[in-house]
C-alpha cells in the first residue's frame, strides 16, 4: 500500500485542488512550456512532487497580481525566481494530509484521528475543509478508482472523514446561535454522496447562516414540501452525479418561492442547462460559492425573517 510521507507525490487532481489550476491547464502548460513535468507512477499516471506544488502556488500568486503565466514559467525556468522553500512556503497539508490518508487506508484510525486533531489545533475550520479533509476524500476516492486501494479500505476511510465533518458542523452550529438566514442543503434522489452536502452546510454555518442538512437521495418532491412548510431563504443541492439531471432540474424548477442553487462536480458541465431551468449554478471554490449564494439571496430581497424556527 502506498504510504504517505513528507516526500509524497501528488496526483493531477490533488495538485489541481491544492493550486486551483485545472487539470486541463496543468497538462497544457506541461506541453506548451515544459512545466510542470511530473514523474509517472507505475501505472503511468502523473505524479507531482511537493516542490512542484509549492512552485505552482508561487507562480499562481504572481499571476493573480497581473503577470502572464508563460512569462512567469520562463523566469522560473531561467532560475530568476527564488525557489519557494517547501517547509516554509508549502502549507501544512502538503506535508501532512498524505499521512492522514495513509493511516486511514492502513486501518490505523486512532493515529489518523490524532493527526487530524493536531492539524485542527493549528488550522481554521476553513483550512481543514479546503486543505485537509477535501483533498483527503478526493485522494482516497482516486486511489480506489485507480485500483491502488480496495473498497474495504476506501469505505471506513471515507466514513471517518465524513464523521469528522459532521462533528465540525455540530460545533459550528453551536458557535452560530443567531443565524441570519436559513438554507436547506441536500442531494436529490439517486445521489448518495454526502461529502459535498456536509461541506456546504459547514461553509454556510461558518458564514453565519443556518444550514439544515436534508441528507442525500431525497426525492425533489420532499424538498418542495419542506420549502412550502418551512419557507427557507434558499435551497442548495449537490449534484455529484449527472444521472437524470434534466428530469431533476425540471422538478426543481417547479418549486416556487425560493432561489434554488445547484453545485457539485456535475454542475460544471451543466451550468447553461441549470440556468435554462431557472436554477442558479454555483461553481468555483466552496468559499466563492458560499459568498455568491449569500449575494444572490440578498438580491432576491426577501425580508430577513424567514418564518422558520432557527433552533
Ligand atoms: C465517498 C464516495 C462514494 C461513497 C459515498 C458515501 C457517502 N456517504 O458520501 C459511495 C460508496 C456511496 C459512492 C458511490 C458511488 N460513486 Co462515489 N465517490 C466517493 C468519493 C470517493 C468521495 C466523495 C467525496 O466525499 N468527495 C469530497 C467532496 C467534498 O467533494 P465533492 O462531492 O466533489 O464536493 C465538492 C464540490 O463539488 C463542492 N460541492 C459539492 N456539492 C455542492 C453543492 C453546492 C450547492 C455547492 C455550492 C458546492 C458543492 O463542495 C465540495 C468541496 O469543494 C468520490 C471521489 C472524489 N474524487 O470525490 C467518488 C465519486 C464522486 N463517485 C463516483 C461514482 C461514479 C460513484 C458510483 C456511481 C460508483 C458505482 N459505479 O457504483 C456510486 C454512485 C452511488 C450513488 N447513487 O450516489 C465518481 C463520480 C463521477 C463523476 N460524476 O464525475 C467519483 C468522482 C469517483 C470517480 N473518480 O469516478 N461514492
Amino acid at each position: 500500500m502506498p504510504r504517505g510521507t513528507g516526500r509524497a507525490s501528488y496526483s493531477i487532481a490533488a495538485v489541481s485542488k491544492l493550486t486551483g489550476v485545472s487539470c486541463h491547464a496543468l497538462r497544457a502548460w506541461e506541453r506548451r512550456y515544459g512545466f510542470p513535468v511530473p514523474g509517472r507512477s507505475e501505472s503511468g499516471h502523473r505524479r507531482y512532487s511537493p516542490e512542484q506544488v509549492a512552485q505552482l502556488r508561487q507562480l499562481i500568486g504572481l499571476v493573480d497580481s497581473g503577470r502572464s503565466i508563460g512569462d512567469l514559467i520562463g523566469e522560473h525556468q531561467a532560475g530568476k525566481l527564488a525557489c519557494p522553500d517547501v517547509e516554509e512556503a508549502g502549507p501544512d497539508e502538503i506535508l501532512e494530509w498524505p499521512p492522514v490518508v495513509a493511516h486511514l487506508l492502513a486501518g490505523e484510525m486512532a493515529q489518523a484521528e490524532a493527526k487530524l486533531d493536531a492539524l485542527a489545533d493549528r488550522l481554521s475550520d476553513w483550512e481543514m475543509i479546503e486543505r485537509v479533509i477535501g483533498p483527503a476524500l478526493v485522494d482516497i476516492g482516486e486511489r480506489w478508482f485507480r485500483g491502488e486501494s480496495q473498497v474495504f479500505q476506501e469505505r471506513p476511510a471515507t466514513s471517518a472523514l465524513l464523521g469528522r465533518l459532521g462533528r465540525m458542523l455540530e460545533r459550528a452550529r453551536l458557535a452560530n446561535p443567531a443565524p441570519r438566514r436559513t438554507t436547506l442543503v441536500g442531494a436529490v434522489q439517486g445521489d448518495h454522496h454526502e461529502g459535498g452536502v456536509l461541506m456546504v452546510c459547514l461553509a454556510l454555518e461558518l458564514a453565519g447562516w443556518r444550514a439544515i442538512p436534508m441528507g442525500v437521495d431525497l426525492p425533489v418532491e420532499e424538498y418542495r414540501k419542506a420549502v412550502e412548510a418551512w419557507r427557507p431563504d434558499a435551497l442548495a443541492l449537490s449534484f455529484v452525479l449527472s444521472r437524470n439531471i434534466n428530469k431533476r432540474f425540471l422538478e426543481l424548477s417547479n418549486i416556487p418561492g425560493v432561489p434554488v442553487f445547484v453545485g457539485g462536480r456535475s454542475i460544471v458541465n451543466h451550468q447553461g442547462l441549470a440556468r435554462r431551468y431557472g436554477l442558479i449554478p454555483l461553481t468555483g471554490t466552496l468559499r466563492e460559492s458560499t459568498e455568491r449564494l449569500a449575494e444572490e439571496v440578498e438580491a432576491w430581497a426577501k425580508p430577513s425573517a424567514s418564518g422558520m424556527v432557527l433552533a
